[in-house]
């Protein structure tokens, strides 16, 4: 795998055993790569280092089969054991500065945040990628409050690093955190827990894919607008305003004529457009 190009998944699988009861799980998540996931990650909170040392050797030789990137929750030590390609840590966990001194600049680490104030201190402290969540209230969490797609779309507008939206997301719901400006999505028991895995992961993947050619939903002046538009420019050009003298703000701020084409848009985005009159 070529150093960055695990940055471009869009189906992130986490392993939870308890939601298919009677199958092995090596099999359910060899169905959901089948399906196309495209990152992996063990985590089993309860189970002995030992067991998750198994199931960590199990999966790794699963993932590579797959050439797909492999993720342990916790266990920096299980990661260069198995030579996993990265550890994902929660808020109390092992500091990020500490696990990349455990394992070095190529390893990836990831950290689950709640809040925009630790996606910045993540991005700062040197995480690879985020999860943004829960998004939806889920068993899979249970005690942790909603942030809801006010934090997708916030984490859209101001995150830098790949973040993936966590937390409850289904294929019922899925479109909402797509339309909120989320591109990358994980889902665990609406995944693992169905009769089909590899099929409910070809179903997220088409949503997903859609959304990345489809439409955003933006504000403009006030008022919620759907558009194919990927820039400035060829925003202000379908709504045939190109030729006319306009000021454009994007989030509060004037972007000048020259950098339209340049300045893409996201989901999210609050746009201003104001006509002038005359001049000199
Ligand atoms: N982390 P499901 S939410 C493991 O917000 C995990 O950090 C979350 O499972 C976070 O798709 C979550 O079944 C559970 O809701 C995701």
């Amino acid at each position: 795998m070529g150093k960055d190009t695990w940055k471009d998944f869009r189906l992130y699988v986490i392993t939870a055993e308890s939601n298919h009861p009677g199958k092995a799980l090596v099999d359910v998540m060899e169905q959901t790569l089948i399906g196309g996931a495209d990152i992996l990650q063990l985590r089993n909170k309860t189970g002995s280092r030992e067991e998750v040392l198994g199931q960590a050797k199990a999966l790794r030789e699963l993932t590579r089969k797959y050439n797909v990137p492999f993720i342990i929750n916790d266990y920096p030590d299980i990661v260069l054991e198995v030579d996993a390609d990265g550890v994902h840590l929660g808020q109390e966990d092992l500091p990020i500065a500490e696990a990349r001194r455990l394992l070095g600049p190529e390893k990836i680490i990831g950290i689950s945040t709640h809040s925009l104030q630790q996606a910045l201190a993540a991005e700062r402290d040197g995480a690879d990628y985020i999860g943004v969540g829960p998004v939806f209230p889920t068993d899979t969490k249970p005690g942790r409050a909603a942030v809801t797609t006010s934090y997708v779309a916030e984490a859209a507008r101001h995150v830098t690093i790949p973040f993936v939206a966590i937390g409850g997301i289904t294929l019922g719901n899925v479109d909402t955190v797509l339309a909120s400006g989320a591109r990358r999505i994980c889902s665990v028991s609406a995944i693992v827990g169905s009769s089909d895995p590899a099929a409910t992961c070809r179903s997220f993947l088409e949503r997903i894919e859609g959304a990345s050619a489809g439409t955003l939903l933006v504000n403009v002046n006030g008022r919620e607008q759907l558009t194919s538009a990927r820039t400035i420019e060829e925003f202000v050009k379908q709504l045939e305003q190109h030729n006319k003298k306009l000021v454009v703000e994007r989030n509060g701020e004037l972007v000048p004529r020259a950098l339209w084409a340049e300045t893409e848009l996201l989901s999210g985005d609050a746009i201003e457009l104001v006509h002038f009159v005359g001049g000199g």
